[in-house]
């Protein structure tokens, strides 16, 4: 891995451009910078960090605004009065995380402002600003007004207290439980800045298949220590509960939520954490879901167990993350339904500071997934969606895909649940319902790798999902345009073509992988290769068999009246679309359908072409991607093209493993050959 690749897309590399170097260091001639925080520090470190690397100057700081001042970084109220009036329009349109950046002209000198609400504003258009000059843009010419969409935006981690990570593929856990709470490694501070530096304002540190201990006071010292660290960036600490804890480590002898004592363990535990972390976030958990603890095991359900939480927690302000990623193997209900079925009569009996997070499918971070039926079907209580960042069913992190171009097709999505319109990205950011709290959540991809993502194009993927959680409505092509900017270089003979190879890539794994709606088709436990054969785990919703139906009369999983009647989840325009094979879009046809292997695909081509056509598909596109990086060789260093090509090199490798290993399997049923096109298996 190369060691530039640790600085993430903060690289701050030097302007060449003479007249914009020079322009640049007008603006950036005499820095006020207001001393109001810690925030407001870090801000200027990073000024401090940054300007010099660009611009080859060091900052000149002044001590208070002066007729030479050229840029000022405060918030309105302590603006001076003339300055007001100038951004006063602007101010009134953002939100107290929000920020500006206006440049005028005072007393002839031209000036740049970047103000905002609250401290953290400051600290969010800071980045902004470095981040135009990394991309080359004419700040003075244009005036910035931003605020975020969403109001927890937040990253999970699966991280265990050995520094394991459950789905983790870059390394051990940042975490060094056993030198904190003394030893502060940079790199906690490093993380701070990258998500700052994105929008990303919450951390769930430990996984949801949390152990106890992580309440235990000898570790809380540990966390406070993180938390120390992580406010001066804005960013707020939650922690997994597991909710048989005050068994584990309360000495108690139930964790019935029903139960006093167990009701007034977590009060204490609540007061207890406050008292080290007076910003604490709150309480992520996971309960009743695949073998973890939970209110049912006390006869008890989902808004018992939340509330009780939810009580310890609002004297001091904290939330309760509740997971809606449920299923059981004492259920035959297909799987895809279950959440929504268990989960949808307690609409509105949540307490206020109760979110109830959902995936962004009903099974489980596939490649293509239709979205989960409980967004939109919500109504009172607010949902927050939960994507998955780390590559769990897309390659690890040996597989290049932008999982931006999957965050937003989700998020684009009409739910039609209240009407034309409803999109789950008006869901998430509360317009839709007007719910209070707004939550967009990512499972992490960081680990201690020195690029801490493993692969160096799977830190598009954090940087792209801070974006979205920042602003749902982003396009994904201008995000990787600007992680693409900010990375590599300006130059637009690479960023075009390498765009376009980030934007297919997603397409190219689900291809590859699970075309046409298949889905759940992966090797047991470690969800890598392909395993569609599987068909003796314990639990049939854990075999692949179960997922993809193949016979010899047909493939798919039939979730329409005849079948499971899973669309009766949606909204009546959809479940009709989508139980109409002419009118379902074909990506999703046998994720709802089973169909006969001479079925006629809109191309007319018949099914079984279509998936054989669609897997060499994949393969090609992986193959063009590699093209797109050879062509894109002089623009790199010998490592940084070396390391992206070995990785492709194996993504074209496992293309090809996907596509004959599903088509030999399922050729077995189908007893077709295989279509002109298809390269035949070795
Ligand atoms: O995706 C599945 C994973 C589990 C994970 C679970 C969950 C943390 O395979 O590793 O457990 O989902 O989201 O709870």
């Amino acid at each position: 891995q190369n060691l530039n690749d640790y600085k993430l897309w903060l690289k701050y590399n030097k302007i060449e451009n003479h007249d914009l170097s020079q322009a640049y260091s007008k603006t950036t001639n005499a820095v006020y910078i207001a001393n109001i925080g810690d925030i407001i520090k870090n801000a200027k470190r990073e000024l401090s960090l940054a300007l010099p690397q660009m611009l080859g100057t060091q900052v000149t700081y002044e001590s208070s605004i002066t007729s030479e001042t050229t840029l000022i970084i405060d918030v309105f109220n302590n603006l001076p009065e003339d300055l007001k009036l100038a951004v006063k329009k602007n101010i009134e349109n953002i939100n107290k995380e929000g920020f500006i950046i206006q440049s005028i002209s005072r007393n002839n000198t031209p000036l740049t402002i970047i103000t905002s609400k609250e401290e953290i504003g400051l600290l969010y258009g800071t980045f902004r600003f470095l981040r135009e000059m990394q991309m080359h843009e004419n700040i003075s010419a244009k005036t910035i007004v931003d605020s975020p969409k969403i109001q927890l935006r937040m990253l999970n981690h699966w991280d265990n207290l050995d520094r394991s990570v459950e789905r983790g593929y870059a390394g051990f856990s940042l975490w060094n439980w056993q030198k904190l709470p003394e030893y502060i490694d940079q790199r906690y501070i490093d993380y701070a800045r990258a998500n700052a530096s994105i929008g990303i304002n919450a951390t769930v540190l430990t996984n949801v298949n949390a152990n106890a201990l992580v309440l235990t006071p000898m570790y809380l010292e540990k966390v406070e220590a993180l938390a120390n660290v992580f406010r001066s960036y804005g960013i707020q600490v939650y922690l997994t509960a597991r909710f048989s804890a005050p068994i584990e480590i309360g000495n108690l002898e139930t964790a019935d939520p029903l139960d006093k004592n167990v009701q007034e363990w977590w009060s204490n535990k609540a007061a207890e954490i406050y008292k080290r972390i007076p910003d604490f976030g709150g309480f992520l958990v996971k309960a009743n879901s695949e073998g973890q603890p939970g209110p049912q095991n006390y006869g008890r359900n989902h808004v018992d167990g939340a509330n009780m939480m939810a009580t310890a927690l609002k004297p001091f302000g904290g939330n309760v993350i509740w997971r809606a990623f449920v299923y059981s193997e004492h259920d035959d209900t297909d799987r895809a339904k279950q959440a929504y079925d268990e989960f949808l009569p307690y609409d509105g009996s949540f307490k206020d500071n109760v979110i109830v997070q959902v995936k962004n499918g009903p099974i489980d971070f596939q490649p293509r997934e239709p979205f989960h039926p409980m967004f939109g079907a919500y109504k009172k209580t607010p949902l927050a969606i939960e994507f998955q960042i780390t590559q769990e069913y897309l390659g690890f992190s040996t597989h290049l895909v932008f999982l931006p171009k999957l965050f937003e097709e989700i998020l684009d999505i009409d739910t039609y649940q209240k009407g034309t319109g409803s999109t789950i990205a008006k869901i998430i950011d509360g317009s839709l319902y007007g719910n209070k709290l707004t939550t967009m959540a990512g499972v992490t991809n960081i680990g201690t790798d020195l690029n801490w993502t493993g692969h160096p194009f799977a830190q598009a993927n954090w940087y792209g999902f801070g974006r979205l959680a920042w602003d749902p409505n982003l396009n994904s092509g201008q995000i990787a345009d600007e992680w693409i900017r900010t990375t590599y270089t300006n130059d637009k003979a690479f960023v075009e073509p390498i765009k376009k190879m980030m934007l297919t890539s997603r397409e190219a794994v689900v291809n590859y992988m699970n075309p046409l709606g298949l889905h759940h088709i992966f090797d047991t436990g470690h969800h890598y290769g392909p395993g569609p054969w599987v068909d003796d785990l314990g639990r049939p919703d854990w075999n692949p068999v179960y997922y993809h139906n193949a016979d010899k009369n047909g493939i798919g999983f039939d979730r329409t009246t005849s079948g499971s009647n899973a669309l009766e989840q949606y909204a009546p325009f959809l479940e009709k679309a989508y139980s109409n094979t002419n009118t379902i879009p074909e990506e999703y046809l046998l994720w709802f359908h089973h169909l006969p292997w001479d079925y006629k695909l809109n191309n007319g081509e018949i099914l079984w072409d279509g998936i054989a056509l669609k897997y060499q598909e994949g393969v090609d596109q992986v193959d063009d991607m590699i093209k797109t990086w050879e062509a894109a060789k002089p623009f790199l260093n010998e490592e940084q093209f070396n390391e992206v090509h070995m990785l492709l090199q194996i993504q074209l490798k496992e293309a090809k493993w996907w596509r004959d290993a599903c088509l030999l399997y399922f050729q077995t049923f189908s007893n077709l050959p295989l279509p002109k096109g298809v390269e035949k298996p070795a």
